[in-house]
């Protein structure tokens, strides 16, 4: 069984897209409409929810009031945009095609503001407050200066403060807060802004499982995120990394760095230490990774995909097959690529120094003189995590998201259950006991809820 897990790189995402049909109807009787509202699962994670659903009109227009709820309360109170996501979130799962809003009755997150612009899509194609949002300013600078990599609205607000109207202003006063991902964020902000492609992103896992094989036989590598949930495009790419033996995953991060490195696959990047601590953990519900998604070691930097990857030839080659390891960057290759200079990219570039990134040179200009270089690849948006297999299966269950699925599993976790649920495991915080699981199907068992497949978890 490990072995198999081990060679499997859950690149499975091309068959999910092909499972996604619509099984819903577009238009149901009145008699099953009520029925269906009555019982209308309470909870995201109790539902389905598939990419393609039948009224994205709708939830079009209220996830712009949901951004707009999100980045103008950030600091703030998240009340507002919470519940225009779960108005957005039960469009998603109805099974048919809202005509009017009377076929809204009864379905308890649907509240009167999101019902006014319901209607207003409905009778007249859009809704008068979407578009006035649609044409502000405000918000256009915020979406702007949202989308560089490593900038959250407090600081997209600072810099509207300041006056700031585009990109060239905030490059032009350099890199204000020593930040290495919003000066690399800047540098290349156009590519980041191409989304990424399935194919690329699985080119991308292919190599990532090939080395990281080598480095460590029997990793476990899963393309996670909205890849996994089937989507064709995302912002980046995030790669799940754990072994059949709890802890053998240790010191597999810096090898496999070096070995992409090695590759010419980084360009820039961050590590993370392991900071999961059961004791923190159980003290208290809100306690948990402050400013973070989790715990985990990981890496978050930003990779150099050649072009090719997104016209790939599929050779049988590329595949990783059972028992015969593909061809890879060697241990020696490791220690002569981390001792050399040659490749100036490597040790400097992507472990960017604390102390180096505070108003240093390098920072400011270094990325901008990379960017406009010619060259054959593309900045792309990576994350690696590597997961102990003792919470293999809670990662891989936050990992894929959506971030809605996450955020309403773990309140139903807590209010339901009583249990404190993460990317690291479920906890009886009285008892002070983990509920351990060996596959996604044991993690929806302990919580109750119905298995629901990664293609069903975009809510
Ligand atoms: N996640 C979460 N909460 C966040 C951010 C992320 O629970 N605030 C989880 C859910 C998805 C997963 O981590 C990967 O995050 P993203 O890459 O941001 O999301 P995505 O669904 O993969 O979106 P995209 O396709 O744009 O990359
Ligand atoms: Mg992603």
């Amino acid at each position: 069984d490990c072995l198999k897990a081990s060679k499997i790189v859950e690149i499975k995402s091309s068959q999910v897209l092909k499972e996604i049909k619509i099984s819903a109807k577009p238009e149901v009787s009145p008699a099953e409409e009520n029925e269906c509202n009555r019982n209308f699962p309470e909870w995201a994670c109790q539902r389905k929810a598939k990419l393609e659903h039948l009224n994205k009109k709708l939830t079009s227009a209220v996830e712009v009031l949901q951004e707009f709820a999100e980045l103008r309360d950030s600091n703030q109170d998240y009340s507002r945009a919470l519940a225009f996501r779960r108005a957005s979130s039960v469009l998603k799962s109805l099974p048919f095609q809202v005509q009017n809003v009377e076929q809204l009755k009864g379905l308890k997150d649907i509240g009167e503001h999101v019902k006014t612009v319901i209607s207003d899509v409905l009778d007249h194609g859009s809704s008068s407050e979407v578009e006035e949002i649609l044409k502000s300013e405000w918000f256009k600078k915020m979406k702007l200066f949202t989308s560089v990599f490593g900038i959250g609205p407090s600081t997209a607000k600072a810099w509207i403060e300041r006056g700031w109207e585009n990109l060239d202003d905030a490059q032009k006063d350099g890199c204000p807060s020593g930040d290495w991902r919003i000066a690399w964020g800047l540098a290349f902000f156009e590519d980041l802004n191409v989304p990424v492609g399935r194919i690329e992103a699985i080119a991308f896992s292919q190599i990532v499982q090939e080395e990281a094989e080598c480095i460590l036989p029997g990793v476990i590598t899963t393309l996670v995120g909205g890849f996994r949930r089937g989507k064709s495009q995302g912002h980046d790419v995030d790669i799940l990394l754990s072994h059949p033996t709890d802890g053998a995953e240790m010191g597999l991060l810096p090898k496999l760095i070096a070995a992409l490195g090695k590759r010419g696959l980084v360009l820039i990047g961050h590590k993370e230490k392991n900071s999961f601590r059961s004791d923190i953990l159980y003290q208290d519900f809100k306690l948990s990774a402050r400013g973070q998604l989790d715990h985990f070691e990981k890496w978050l930097g930003i990779c150099k995909f050649p072009k090719s990857f997104s016209t790939p030839k599929i050779s049988k080659k590329s595949k990783p097959e059972i028992n015969q390891p593909t061809p890879c960057t060697t241990d020696t290759d490791l220690k002569a690529t981390a001792d050399s200079s040659l490749d100036e990219s490597m040790n400097e570039l992507y472990e960017p120094k604390a102390k180096k990134t505070k108003g240093s040179e390098a920072i400011e200009l270094e990325p901008n003189r990379i960017s406009a270089a010619p060259r054959d690849w593309l900045a792309r948006r990576v994350d690696l995590i590597i997961a102990p297999k003792s919470q293999y299966y809670y990662a891989l269950v936050g990992w894929t998201g959506s971030k809605h699925f996450n955020r309403d599993a773990r309140l139903y976790a807590q209010k339901k259950l009583g249990l404190k649920l993460t990317s690291h495991g479920l906890f009886n915080l009285e008892k002070r006991e983990p509920l351990t699981a060996q596959s996604e199907e044991e993690v929806f068992s302990h919580l109750k809820l119905p298995y629901i497949d990664p293609a069903d978890r975009n809510c």
